[in-house]
This record gives structure tokens, sequence and C-alpha cells, in this order.
């Protein structure tokens, strides 16, 4: 499926597959990636963006550790108003930190789990530092749509799985090597087939914020 030249262009499609018309429960989008060789396992998120409803706030939680002086994972998505915990796995202290928008903050030099949890309120990427260990770097990008999925083997192939009721929606991708933003595609699900077709350069100077796909 590879449309771009060369240079390290990939393409990353997505295929909306299997509608339920019946019972009504949303259909699957099946998102597949494949990556030129070289570009690493790391990850790629998909969003949908429904043009029709506003979802309903969360109240998710979700949990970025720290293992090996490494975030695990390296790139996290949630729902805004999620709250995300940093727990300490190593028997080193670590100094998590924001220094920018959407949230800015830190968690001063600790070991184990802090008391509280960072409350996401705000979309957006958020890139966290640790001001001990300069090489860790995550990523947890903040989006008010329920329907988004990681893709996990970039570098060979991957695929994600989504179930979303019918309707109109925007399909964003997102890369930490991308240098820009991929413009996002509208798409109608009704219960028949979608295919959507991506175009990932990560070949430039990796800027992950200019790419992320939202305002
Ligand atoms: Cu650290």
């Amino acid at each position: 499926m590879r449309i771009a030249g060369a240079g390290g262009l990939a393409l990353a499609w997505v295929a909306l597959l299997y509608g339920a018309p019946a019972q009504a429960v949303g259909v699957t989008v099946t998102v597949k990636a494949k990556i030129a060789d070289g570009a690493g396992p790391k990850d790629a998120i998909v969003v949908l963006d429904p043009l029709d409803f506003k979802p309903p706030p969360s109240h998710d939680t979700a949990v970025v550790d720290q293992m090996d002086k490494q975030f695990v994972p390296q790139v996290t998505v949630v729902r805004t108003g999620t709250a995300v915990s940093f727990p300490n796995s190593d028997q080193i202290k670590h100094d998590v930190y924001s220094n920018y928008p959407p949230k800015r903050f830190e968690l001063k030099l600790y070991a184990g789990v802090p008391a509280q949890p960072v409350v996401f309120d705000t979309p957006g990427l958020e890139a966290l530092g640790c001001n001990v260990h300069d090489k860790m770097k995550a990523f947890v990008g903040i989006v008010d749509s329920p329907y988004f999925a990681k893709i996990r083997r970039l570098g060979v192939s991957g695929s994600v799985t989504i179930n979303v009721p019918a309707g109109h929606y925007v399909v964003h991708v997102w890369h930490p090597d991308l240098g820009a933003r991929v413009p996002g595609q509208t798409i109608e699900v009704k219960g028949e087939p979608v295919a959507v077709s991506f175009d990932l350069d990560l070949t430039g100077i990796p800027d992950p914020t200019a790419a992320w796909p939202f305002p």
C-alpha cells in the first residue's frame, strides 16, 4: 500500500470494517499502518473526533510509570479530565514536570507513588520530563473524544480497533516523530466500509507539539 516515493514517506491507512447496522452498537474502525524501515517502535495515536455530538466529560484514571529511568508508556492518550498517576517504580528518585501548557506541574523529587494524581483538565499535548534524568521523555495527549487508540508496532505494521457509533468523524493521526501536523480527514460512519489513508513523513526533524492535530 505504499504510495509515497523514496525518502521514507510511508502510508498509514484506516479501514472501516464490519458494520453492525442491526444492533446500532457501533462500527469497528480498523487502523493499519506501514512506516518506513528505521522509524522505530514508537507509538502513534489515532483519534476519531465526533462532529455530531459532544462526548460527556471523563472521570477516567490512567498511570504513567517510571521504570529503569524511562517513562512507561512513553506515549499515553487520555480524555480531558482524566487523573493520571505517576508512580516511581525505580529505586532512585525522579522529578516529573511539564513546563508548558496545557498543564504546568512538577512532582518534586520523589520515590514511590505520589499522594495525588495529576488531573489533565485541558485538551492538548503534554511533554513530560524528569529534572534529574534529561533522557526521560514522555507525552500525554489529552483529547475530548473517547474514541482513540495507539498503533503499537510501527516500523513493521500495526493496527488498532476503535468502536464508534454511526455519525461523522474527523480522523486524526499523530506520532512523536512527525515534524508537522497531518491534516485530519472527515469520514461518515454508517455501517459500510470506509477507508482513509495518511502519509506519515517521519524523516525530518521531529516537532511533536507542532504536529499535534488539535487546536
Ligand atoms: Cu528521573
